[in-house]
């Protein structure tokens, strides 16, 4: 089971839960106020420019799976990050001198609202909750991560795509000066991931600015990156500096490498293979070499909460 049902709750955390529960509730009825005294968040989200600083008033979230999570270490030593090489070691290794300070995010495309925010002004609109999700990698290996980050369909909302919005465009920075991966040509340069409106408005898509209650290491994509429980990890952008409503299905760097054995949708789903080995089950990072694969779950686990996105379409054409 992986996101906690009343009945799941031990006793002594029902005080808490319950808290929490209230004030969660108070913070949507404020934001639902729209203009009025109650529309600002509980807090206004700040995040320190120092590696590895604790983040203050992060709120728990309902979302969050009951696993144990991955070591900071392989969460932080065992990455995907082709701007800083291809190797699982590199981007701990080949990102540390990395500066993700100053840093800026350009919003354009249709919404009523756009223009580029330092990172600082970007987030200040909302609250920080840590989510522990469970995350699985196209390459059959999964790890459970709390992140921390920022509801994606509050950062939606607050720039009011227009009705000619039908997806979220996102680019990583382009800069081979800081990103020496850049300078091989093994991507087509900037990364760049989508989502549909409707996938970017679920409850469970969030950007993250931090993990195990401090800011994001460079490896794991500071400032801000893009969590997508319920699809492969490589959905999950990193470094964004570009989020773009656009009419028109985006191009995405995975499907443009391979567009025969990766597609826009990138749901987990073990029962569509890769071309070229089976989706069936998962090794968990740091579970031991002899410890049994586990079985993948359809949407990772996620079924209950995003299955009906994709009522009617084809998630074997379409995957
Ligand atoms: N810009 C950028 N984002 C990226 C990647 C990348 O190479 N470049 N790799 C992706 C892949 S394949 C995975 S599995 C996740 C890994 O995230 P993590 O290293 O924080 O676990 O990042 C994704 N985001
Ligand atoms: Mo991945």
């Amino acid at each position: 089971m992986l996101i906690k049902k009343p009945s799941d709750i031990r006793p002594s955390e029902i005080t808490s839960e319950a808290n929490y529960m209230n004030r969660r509730t108070f913070i949507r009825a404020g934001s639902i106020a729209g203009a009025s005294i109650l529309a600002a968040p509980a807090m206004a989200a700040v995040v320190p420019d120092q590696p590895r600083a604790k983040l203050q008033g992060v709120i728990e979230s309902e979302f969050s799976t009951d696993e144990t999570p991955t070591s900071y270490e392989d969460v932080t030593g065992y990455n995907n990050f082709y701007e800083f090489g291809t190797g699982k070691e590199d981007p701990a290794r080949y990102a540390q001198e990395f500066d993700a300070r100053p840093w800026s995010i350009t919003v354009d495309g249709h919404a009523e609202k756009t223009g580029t925010f330092h990172f600082e002004d970007f987030i200040k609109p909302f609250d920080l909750e840590e989510r522990i999700y469970r995350m699985r990698c196209v390459e059959a290996w999964s790890m459970v991560i709390p992140w921390v980050g920022i509801s994606l369909a509050d950062i939606v909302k607050h720039y009011q795509p227009t009705s000619k919005a039908k997806y979220v465009a996102f680019e990583t920075l382009h800069d081979p000066v800081r990103m020496p991966g850049q300078r091989r040509r093994v991507l087509d340069w900037p990364y760049r991931e989508g989502l549909t409106i409707a996938e970017a408005t679920n409850p469970l898509a969030i950007l993250a600015v931090g993990v195990y209650g401090e800011t994001l290491p460079n490896q794991n994509g500071a400032p801000i990156r893009l969590v997508v429980p319920w699809k492969y990890g490589f959905k999950g952008i990193k470094s964004i500096v570009r989020m773009s409503f656009v009419e028109k299905q985006p191009d995405v760097s995975w499907r443009m490498a391979a567009a025969n054995e990766y597609g826009f949708y990138a749901n987990v789903n073990p029962e569509v293979d890769h071309p070229r080995w089976s989706q069936a089950s998962e090794r968990a990072i740091g579970a031991g070499l002899f410890a049994p694969r586990k079985p993948t779950l359809m949407f990772n686990g996620y079924g209950e909460q995003v299955a009906h996105l994709y009522d009617g379409l084809d998630l074997r054409k379409n995957f």
